[in-house]
């Protein structure tokens, strides 16, 4: 058993953007979700993660951005911690230093890039030599979404059936790859209901459920489909259907809850108007009203005009494919 290290390791990890989404888990323990998702990992937002484990910590101490994190957000990280301290043998407590690097009003910040890097970091810190296969696994029992921000470009998870089996896998592809997400920031403010608890109720109250767990596997299918493919027409449309198809899991749910606001309506119809005169583009929704507007390189200065003059220029970022996990 190791009880003893001071070794400071730091990871960068990317967030990501889910083509397919991840929404229900049927083991909320481990995080084995209902279905497989797909998603692409993002260039411009990332998250820097430091740690120590050390002999001289009476308790895990865990700052982001600089500012001490307590209550349910440090209990996840600690949880987190707990479960790295288990499998590597190591018996100290952690300190973990995470810097977001996320553009100014982006309302990117993701659980996706902090688990992905805390997990590279704290297990390499601990002393275990993760494969990226392994690592994806460990990601996935932080935030379910983390296990593909350890791989960079298109990324499925694979659903799997318990711990062994669910982790992420690069999609090897060359196709596709002008693909852009020009991210519209709507709103800030924490979302009123978070996606963890969403997915949950949206399991236990929406009749539509069962449907969603059938059609998602024919969504991913085709998907890649459209990838290797290199089509990008099939490829938007796909998105764009299995993002509306996860909220309306939350209009069907009981009591029905939703992600949109009236910018959210706005901007679909906007890229609906683009699509429709040309300009090919779709949108993809997280659990938030911000929306992603999908699209190839060549109409990205188009696309980001025409929101920057409905919403703001601060209020739109592109982004491309980016990296998978690195350590520094
Ligand atoms: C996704 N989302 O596939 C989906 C689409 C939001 C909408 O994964 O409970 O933070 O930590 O496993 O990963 C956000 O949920 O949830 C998410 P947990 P997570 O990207």
């Amino acid at each position: 058993m190791t009880t003893s290290s001071d070794k400071t390791v730091t990871a960068v990890a990317h967030t990501n953007i889910a083509l397919i989404k991840y929404w229900g888990k049927q083991n909320p323990e481990l995080i084995i979700p209902y279905t497989g998702s797909l998603s692409l990992t993002l260039d411009q937002f990332y998250t820097q993660t430091s740690v120590t484990f050390n002999a001289n910590l009476d308790k895990d101490q865990i700052t982001i951005d600089g500012q001490p994190v307590t209550g349910k957000s440090g209990q996840r990280v600690h949880n987190f911690l707990s479960i790295v301290r288990r499998e590597s043998g190591i018996d100290l407590n952690a300190q973990v230093k995470s810097t977001n690097h996320v553009p100014t009003a982006a309302g990117l910040a993701s659980s996706a890039s902090a688990f992905a890097a805390l997990a590279a970091a704290a297990s390499k810190a601990a002393g275990m030599n993760l494969s990226l296969t392994d690592l994806s696994r460990l990601a996935r029992r932080g935030s379910g979404s983390a296990c593909r921000s350890i791989f960079g470009g298109f990324v499925e998870w694979q659903k799997g059936s318990d711990d062994t089996n669910s982790y992420a896998i690069p999609v090897e592809t060359t196709h596709l790859n002008d693909i852009c997400i020009v991210a519209l920031t709507i709103e800030k403010h924490q979302k009123p209901i978070s996606s963890r608890e969403g997915m949950a109720f949206s399991v236990t109250t929406s009749p539509y459920y069962p449907t969603w767990v059938k059609v998602v596997e024919a969504d991913l299918e085709n998907i890649k489909a459209a990838i290797q493919d290199d089509d990008f027409t099939r490829f938007g449309t796909i998105s764009e259907l299995n993002a509306m198809r996860m909220h309306a899991l939350t209009l069907s749910a009981d009591p029905d809850f939703l992600y949109f606001n009236g910018d959210t309506l706005t901007a679909m119809n906007e890229v609906k108007r683009l699509r429709h005169s040309g300009i090919e583009c779709y949108y993809t929704i997280d659990a938030g009203p911000n929306i992603k507007v999908i699209c190839q390189q060549a109409n990205v200065q188009t696309i980001t005009d025409t929101f920057s003059n409905l919403f703001g220029p601060t209020k739109v970022t592109v982004a491309k494919p980016g990296p998978g996990v690195k350590y520094l």
